[in-house]
């Protein structure tokens, strides 16, 4: 399939001066890597996977293990830092005409700074901080996204992949964090509760491996149809 253009498929209307934005949302452990795998092979789609090697590596700090051995010392200086480095990714002009991104600021924001806040690893004063960040590079940068893409699993089966996965920093993350970021994306994408910045595409991801890349094929011409014709559940 090398040289396939997603373009080539697509009804949707192409925004003029920048790329086409889709971002994919989900739990640790609910296939995103394997989703962005899939759409490495058109030759259209710029795919910009989560930066996490810089987080296991800033200037020599493992922000990443610093932040799951001590989240109260370490939550703001992670957080900052991946704010910083999906800012990066919204703003970085790519020449293909679609951009492919692993989560987003919005995530950073919705999900994972909110369970911070919300189980006191983040105080009320750090949040402001980030806040103030985030709504200055809203309204300064182009961080435009046109579809949200969720992989929705159940937190038990996003657990059980993340011991499988075997990142090291990751290995002792307790079953309620999923809980609690599955909840977060099911408020955000699912009930609206908050700033949602486009459409948003469900896939169920606790499919097996062997089936999901037909899935994925599926939603390959969902997500290049036109908006108003787009499935959203
Ligand atoms: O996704 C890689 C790891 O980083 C995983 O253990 C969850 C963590 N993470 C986080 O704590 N906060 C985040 C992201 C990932 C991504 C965003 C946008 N915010």
């Amino acid at each position: 399939m090398a040289n396939e253009r997603l373009t080539n498929f697509s009804v949707t209307e192409f925004p003029k001066n920048r790329p086409y934005t889709v971002v994919v949302e989900g739990n640790i452990g609910s296939g995103k890597t394997t989703f962005l795998n899939y759409f490495q092979q058109f030759d259209d789609v710029n795919v910009l996977a989560e930066p996490v090697n810089k987080w296991r590596d800033c200037n020599g700090f493992n922000l990443l293990e610093k932040l799951y051995s001590d989240p109260k010392k370490w939550s703001f200086t992670f957080q900052s830092y991946v704010q910083l480095t999906i800012l990066q990714h919204h703003t970085l002009k790519i020449k293909r005409s679609i951009k492919l991104m692993e989560r987003s600021i919005y995530s950073a924001r919705n999900c994972f700074v909110e369970q911070l806040a919300r189980t006191g690893c983040i105080d009320d004063c750090s949040v402001s901080v980030m806040d103030q960040w985030f709504n200055w590079a809203k309204e300064n940068c182009d961080l435009c996204v046109d579809l949200i893409v969720y992989l929705r699993t159940t937190p038990e089966v996003a657990y059980e992949r993340t011991l499988k996965r075997n990142r090291p920093e990751e290995q002792c993350i307790p079953l309620d964090y999923f809980k609690d970021i599955h909840n977060l994306h099911e408020e955000w994408l699912c009930h609206k509760k908050f700033n949602c910045p486009a459409p948003v595409l469900i896939i169920d991801a606790d499919l097996d491996q062997s089936v999901i890349h037909e899935e994925y094929s599926k939603c390959k011409m969902q997500i290049f149809t036109k908006q108003s014709e787009k499935v959203t559940a």
